[in-house]
């Protein structure tokens, strides 16, 4: 074990800012001792992860401000991950009405770190399982990870977050008559933001009518509306996010479903790394040349031989 990386292990374990980030980096980069690090970690951890996802403006940044705001008169130690390269996290885009953000840098209690997204429509950083592993390791009681919402990232974020917030707004409109059947399945609470707004009412109703014929006999999704910049139904969510960790842990089986999402997506991507494209496509070429090429042949020979 290299003595460089078990002492930053060490301070990650102790709360040592610096000492995250820069072994974020480390894991996001794949820079020398990433693996190391990542082998050190412990499996059970204090820290419960919440997933924030919806569409770009939606006030998800402005959702997890306020919620910071209201967990810090709790005395809650809180890390944001923010993957989102709009996001106000980014120091770049730290203006106009997202400077109050800034306010959080310099807070014992609060860490945040935002990531480089996987491609350029938004979606999930690549290395968001170790990452927000690694930042379990640190003594935070929660730890918020906001995402866009497109397409196959809710899905992921629900992969590896005890809880998933879906956030909608009422410029959604009549677009939650055709909310993908997935969405339904991950949020684990569903907010309307910019209650303020016109429309917020109807989106309002409309999904309580969707979660409530989903629900059958079982628990309904609650739905919460929320006015993030007036800082209006802020406590409601908080609790209800809480209330719903608490209840999740009772449910041993939901441990091992994370466990599996997380297990069967890091193989994948091992699997993946192990393929050289170059060399795939160059002995295609060959092969491609013959009578007789069959693609599920050569794929499978192609496999065989890594
Ligand atoms: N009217 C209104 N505007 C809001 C509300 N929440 C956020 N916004 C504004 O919506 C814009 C996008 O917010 P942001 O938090 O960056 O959205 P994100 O892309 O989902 O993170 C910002 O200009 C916010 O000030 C709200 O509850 N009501
Ligand atoms: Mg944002």
């Amino acid at each position: 074990m290299r003595k460089d990386i078990k002492l930053l292990h060490e301070q990650i374990r102790a709360g040592n800012f610096l000492a995250l980030a820069r072994g974020i980096t480390i894991v996001e980069n794949e820079l020398n001792g990433y693996e190391s690090l990542l082998l050190q970690l412990h499996e059970n951890r204090s820290a419960r992860v919440v997933g924030i996802t919806g569409p770009p403006g939606a006030g998800k940044s402005t959702i997890v401000n306020a919620l910071l705001h209201h967990w810090l008169k709790e005395n809650k130690k809180i890390a944001v991950i923010a993957v989102d390269p709009s996001s106000p996290f980014n120091y770049g885009a730290l203006l106009g009405d997202r400077i109050r953000m800034s306010e959080y840098y310099n807070n014992p209690n609060i860490f945040i770190r935002s990531l480089a997204t996987r491609g350029a429509l938004g979606g999930l950083s690549g290395k968001i399982i170790e990452i927000t592993d690694l930042v379990k390791e640190a003594p935070f009681d929660l730890v918020l990870v906001e995402t866009v919402g497109v397409g196959q990232s809710e899905v992921e974020i629900a992969g590896l977050a005890d809880c998933t917030i879906v956030t909608l707004v009422p410029e959604a409109g009549d677009e939650v008559q055709t909310l993908k059947a997935g969405i339904m399945e991950i949020a684990n609470i569903f907010v309307v933001n910019k209650a303020d707004r016109d429309g917020a009412e109807g989106l309002y109703r409309n999904l309580r009518m969707l979660t409530h014929e989903r629900a059958g006999l079982g628990t309904e999704t609650p739905v919460i509306k929320t006015s993030a910049t007036e800082n209006n139904g802020i406590d409601l969510l908080g609790g209800e996010i809480l209330g719903f960790l608490e209840m999740q842990q009772s449910i041993p089986e939901k441990r091992l479903q994370l466990l599996s999402e997380k297990c069967w997506r890091l193989i994948q991507e091992q699997r993946m790394k192990k393929i050289d494209q170059k060399k795939m496509v160059y002995e295609l070429a060959l092969a491609a040349e013959r009578n007789d090429f069959n693609l599920y042949a050569f794929t499978r020979s192609f496999i065989a031989a890594i």
